[in-house]
């Protein structure tokens, strides 16, 4: 064994953990499958009906590890796409993989270091990686990783609507699921009015909000009405690369500012606690690019005091495992956006599907690496492309 103990901070345990026997991969398989989703999801800068779920699927020795690129379609949440991801993974990553052997997450990390940028596509490769050795070691992600919580508490995040009335149904639709937190899509138009209507009906809710960069300096007046509704965070009022202007928002309003799109790394994350740029950190496994950088940037947070959460991108019931397994870290102390399957899908690839209890918890997988059955059936009917990359 070549990690230490779970005193470690969890980044040091993740990157140092050894697979039983150095591992030499077969092959990376890309497959793509559309899913619709329950309900259109919108956003201040998309609306989604239907989701390409991009997952990864790497083989050694017939054991199969799985994964998924959290990429969109457009790049509007950020510059990746499905297609630069299936490229750099064809072209570059799944080259740089696919020979001698691997023995750790760090060794894997250090294949892909020198490739400036695609951190989701990193990440998918990260996550299959971490399923495969779990699966190799006989046990869960969750102890791999230093996980204390069997359970994890868990919010929805609902989209922009047609109208406040569509809108304060799902709402109290989603309360009466459970959900510990309710967090919604604001843009300029659809933001203080509606929070206002919703926090009349849910007088004491953990309610929080989330722009998508869709706010500037000139919104600083408009924005600082939010503070009378006790909100538990703004999520990223302004620009997906920005600390700066955060930092001056957030020295002139009481809620808590937390970064999505602004944190692309444990180093963007120093800097922003640095600047005062926000008080809460969204950790998205995809967003920072696997497991190594959301655990360093987990265990900054934690030796700092700040509370950070995890974050969702619409996934299958492969990445929201994952999700699970990240958000079982001892710092993720707010409820994530690891949501039903049954909120996003009418049938989740996974079985059985997420569900979510009545306290508003979800179960972290405890059987090894992500800890779930496919349902392959389904997986199959609904793929339409595959790349497979084998060993030369
Ligand atoms: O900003 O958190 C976001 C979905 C796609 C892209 C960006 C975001 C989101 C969500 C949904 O808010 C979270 C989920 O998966 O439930
Ligand atoms: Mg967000």
């Amino acid at each position: 064994m070549v990690y230490k103990s779970v005193q470690t901070s969890s980044s040091t345990i993740v990157r140092q953990l050894a697979a039983p026997a150095p591992v030499a991969l077969s092959s990376i398989e890309i497959r793509l499958l559309r899913l619709r989703l329950v309900r259109p999801f919108e956003t201040s800068f998309d609306r989604l009906d239907t989701r390409l779920i991009m997952l990864t699927r790497i083989e050694a020795d017939g054991v199969e590890g799985w994964g998924e690129i959290v990429a969109l379609e457009e790049p509007l949440f950020s510059y990746e796409t499905v297609e630069t991801a299936r490229e750099i993974i064809k072209r570059h990553f799944a080259p740089a993989l696919l020979h001698g052997t691997i023995t750790s997450l760090d060794d894997l990390v250090g294949r892909l270091r020198h490739f400036r940028g695609h951190p989701m596509a990193k990440a998918g490769l990260e996550l299959a990686w971490m399923d495969l050795v779990g699966r190799l070691r006989q046990e869960p992600i969750t102890t791999l990783i230093g996980g204390t919580r069997t359970r994890v508490d868990v919010g929805v995040s609902l989209g922009i609507e047609r109208t406040r009335e569509a809108l304060l149904a799902i709402v109290d639709e989603h309360v009466a699921l459970g959900y510990q937190r309710i967090k919604l899509k604001i843009k300029p138009g659809w933001d203080v009015d509606i929070v206002d209507a919703v926090r009349q009906r849910h007088p004491t809710m953990l309610l929080s909000v989330d722009a998508n960069a869709a706010y500037t300096l000139a919104d600083f007046a408009h924005l600082r009405k939010l503070d009378a509704y006790k909100l538990l965070m703004i999520e990223q009022p302004l620009g997906h690369n920005d600390l700066v202007d955060h930092a001056r928002l957030q020295g002139q309003i009481d809620t808590a500012i937390c970064l999505d799109e602004s944190i692309g790394d444990v180093h963007a994350a120093e800097q922003a606690l640095c600047l005062g740029s926000g008080r809460i950190i969204n950790i998205k496994i995809g967003r920072v690019g696997g497991y190594s950088e959301a655990l360093a940037i987990h265990d900054l947070c934690l030796s700092m005091g700040v509370p950070v959460w995890c974050g969702g991108m619409l996934e299958s019931g492969i990445g929201r495992a994952h999700n699970l397994a990240l958000a079982s870290l001892p710092g993720f102390t707010l409820p994530g956006d690891i949501s039903a399957s049954a909120r996003y899908w009418t049938r989740d690839i996974i079985t059985p599907p997420v569900t979510v209890a009545a306290d508003g918890t979800v179960i972290v997988p405890i059987r090894p690496g992500i800890g779930i059955d496919l349902d392959r059936d389904y997986l199959h009917s609904e793929t339409v492309a595959i790349d497979r990359h084998e060993r030369i």
